[in-house]
């Protein structure tokens, strides 16, 4: 019997065009803008953020960390986690080194990390509100302080940093903060048997056992997890030590969400679903499914699979946005789909790309690539403007700027990216994704190598393996591998079928091969010196309806071609959107237009368009009375897209005939 063994991957070079002009927009608008932003070098405008309730300080949180190093004076200014923004910054700084290299941003990302390391304290704790304005009150008030969530960012960035440049300061910083947090925290005589009100650190600890193989750091994420909830009241009664009069709150507001939106109402082995905010539960599952996939827990692993089955099968919009409502940025309840409502925050989808990934290590399931790739061709990707200088917090699947203005259970919903969020947690957390994208492409198991995307890429492996994967993705739905293989090393070679594309068409040496599809994967037997392979998608534009159990999107369509989900919005088709009716039965056109939007796909639907009432008519009428229609052709573009032509409604649930 053929012995398979996989090589280890040693780097991907991503060459899509699609992804090339993101990252590069990464490296020359996305990275010096959040720097000046950072630095309050930028002109912004971050009163327009309707979550910051008009106020237009700067960001200050290169200031912070300044201030908390010595080098200049003042207070703390922002939210109690205002570093993580650098980090995330620095994290996706790190990863572009590997496409981009630069010496002008590497000095100051050095410059960096000597003002990190100034900053942090000689028992490894860094976390600057504190340091600035409460050092009394570190580790108090675990709820609302941040304390482990900040912590855990640094140590993202660090571990992305050493790994990128070989700067050993920049993980040295974190494996003392790792190590100042291991002292503080645990169930030993002295220690504290908490855990964050943000989950995260588990995450970083698991990225910090990767590159360190120190046990004792999964040692400690396995321990946050297995904590979690086993005292239901922890953070109540560290707010009654801490003080209980709401101006002893770091963040108002925060106290008064229940112990489920911290997943800390009981341990995670007994929470049958993910309840309240929704980047703390796509943290929390992506720190589950690490420390599942390391240490083997059985608990773990469950709930990783019950949590995502409930996610992505019941909570989860077309285009991969999570969490329904904007009280307390949460998911709400099954099928609760509500679309001019809902918050879809980027952190979140970036945060269940990550849950996505670590799942793939987990079970080798195509439905983990499909989610991913959900969220980089839609929900998280929408979240950055075209011009990589304006954001999206809040991702709609329908909006309108007037019902924005106008009803304030709709002002969270802004129709056009925003310079800034006094809040800013999203614009570098989708740097760091699509800086980094090319740790998404493969996953390698024991026995396969999983290409998971069709991003177009040349990846090496150890033992001179080498794939190289070109496509026109996601326009085009032909995929070609060349795969060289010199010392004809044995190994499979799975290949992701989406689930939008059941039909496809494979080839291997231009020989049609019939391969059944294995969870969403087909294998292929690789030995030779050299295997071509082509895969042919089903790439026509298709109408799509949600489970009848979503009420918010009965009688309605979207439109879906590849992984792409569209758009119709204000600047292409006469409003008011509500008041088409497409005609799902005749068929959706499809065109490749270079001079939109940076080039995009566009389909066009015929739907029946009324004439609409006058205003001056009755509100109410017999139905009888129906106004005359025409057909029209309703032109829909992609959905991450969306926001960047003239200001108008959008809706990507369209009604139907
Ligand atoms: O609480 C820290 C971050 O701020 C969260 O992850 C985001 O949802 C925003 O609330
Ligand atoms: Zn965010």
């Amino acid at each position: 019997m053929k012995v398979f063994t996989s090589p280890k991957l040693s780097k991907v070079k991503v060459t899509s065009d699609f992804w090339k002009r993101y990252r590069e927009l990464i490296v020359k608008e996305v990275l010096p803008y959040q720097w000046k932003v950072m630095n309050d070098e930028a002109d912004i405008n971050i009163a327009e953020d309707p979550l910051n309730n008009g106020n237009n300080k700067n960001s200050h949180a290169v200031a912070n960390l300044k201030i908390a190093a010595g080098l200049m004076k003042g207070h703390h200014y922002g939210f109690p986690f205002q570093d993580t923004d650098v980090y995330k910054w620095l994290e996706a700084a790190a990863y572009s080194f590997g496409y981009h290299p630069n010496p002008d941003l590497k000095k100051i990302t050095d410059n960096l990390i000597d003002l990190i390391a100034k900053a942090q304290e000689p028992d490894g704790y860094l976390s600057t509100y504190f340091q600035i304005d409460a050092p009394e009150r570190k580790f108090k008030r675990l709820q609302q302080s941040h304390e482990l969530y900040t912590m855990g960012h640094y140590i993202e960035a660090g571990v992305a940093y050493y790994k990128a440049t070989g700067n050993k300061k920049a993980l040295d910083i974190a494996t003392r903060m790792a190590d100042c947090i291991d002292n503080n925290f645990g169930l030993e005589e002295g220690k504290i048997p908490g855990y964050d009100g943000h989950p995260e650190i588990e995450l970083a600890l698991s990225r910090l056992y990767e590159v360190t193989h120190e046990q004792k750091y999964m040692d400690l994420a396995h321990y946050f997890l297995k904590q979690r909830g086993v005292d239901p009241a922890f953070f109540e009664k560290q707010i009654k030590a801490d003080g209980e009069s709401p101006d002893r709150d770091l963040i108002p507001g925060m106290r008064d969400f229940n112990r489920e939106y911290y997943l800390a109402a009981e341990p995670i082995k007994d929470q049958k679903v993910p309840h309240g905010h929704a980047v703390r539960v796509v943290y929390l599952c992506t720190g589950m499914a690490y420390v599942a996939r390391y240490t083997g827990d059985k608990d773990l692993l469950a709930a990783c699979d019950r949590f995502w089955n409930d996610l992505v099968k019941r909570q989860m919009y077309i285009t991969g946005n999570i969490g329904q409502t904007t009280t307390g940025e949460a998911v709400t309840y099954d099928y609760d789909l509500p679309n001019d409502t809902d918050y879809g925050e980027t952190c979140a989808s970036v945060g269940l790309s990550f849950f996505a990934r670590q799942m793939l290590h987990i079970h080798a399931k195509g439905e983990y690539g499909d989610v991913l790739e959900k969220e980089l061709f839609n929900g998280a990707l929408s979240g950055m403007a075209l011009d990589g200088k304006h954001f999206f917090y809040v991702n709609p699947l329908e909006a309108d700027p007037v019902a924005s203005k106008g009803n304030p259970g709709k002002s969270h919903i802004i129709t056009h990216r925003a310079d800034w969020f006094g809040c800013a947690c999203c614009p570098a957390n989708l740097a760091r994704l699509i800086a980094g994208i090319d740790q998404y492409l493969y996953t390698v198991t024991d026995d396969a190598i999983l290409s998971t995307q069709f991003i177009s890429n040349e990846a090496t492996f150890e033992n001179d393996v080498k794939i190289v994967q070109t496509n026109n993705f996601p326009w085009k739905g032909d995929i070609h591998y060349a795969i060289s293989n010199p010392n004809q090393a044995s190994f499979k070679l799975g290949i992701r079928i989406p689930g939008w594309s059941p039909k496809f068409d494979l080839k291997v040496n231009d020989s049609a091969v019939d391969i059944p599809n294995e969870d969403g994967f087909v294998y292929i037997d690789i030995d030779e010196a050299t295997t071509n392979i082509d895969l042919s998608l089903d790439m026509a534009p298709k109408f799509m309806r949600a489970s009848d159990r979503v009420v918010a999107d009965q009688n309605k369509v979207a439109v879906q071609r590849g992984p792409i989900v569209y758009a119709a919005e204000e600047a292409d088709n006469e409003k008011p959107l509500a008041s088409y009716k497409v005609e799902t039965d005749k068929p959706i056109s499809y065109e490749y237009d270079e001079n939109l939007l940076d080039g995009v796909g566009t389909v066009s639907v015929k739907a029946e368009k009324p004439e609409l009432d006058s205003v001056d008519d009755q509100l109410y009428k017999p139905l009888i009375d129906k106004p005359a229609t025409q057909e029209v052709n309703m032109k829909l573009v992609p959905y991450y897209a969306w926001a960047n032509q003239k200001d108008g409604q959008m809706s990507v649930w369209l009604n139907k005939d």
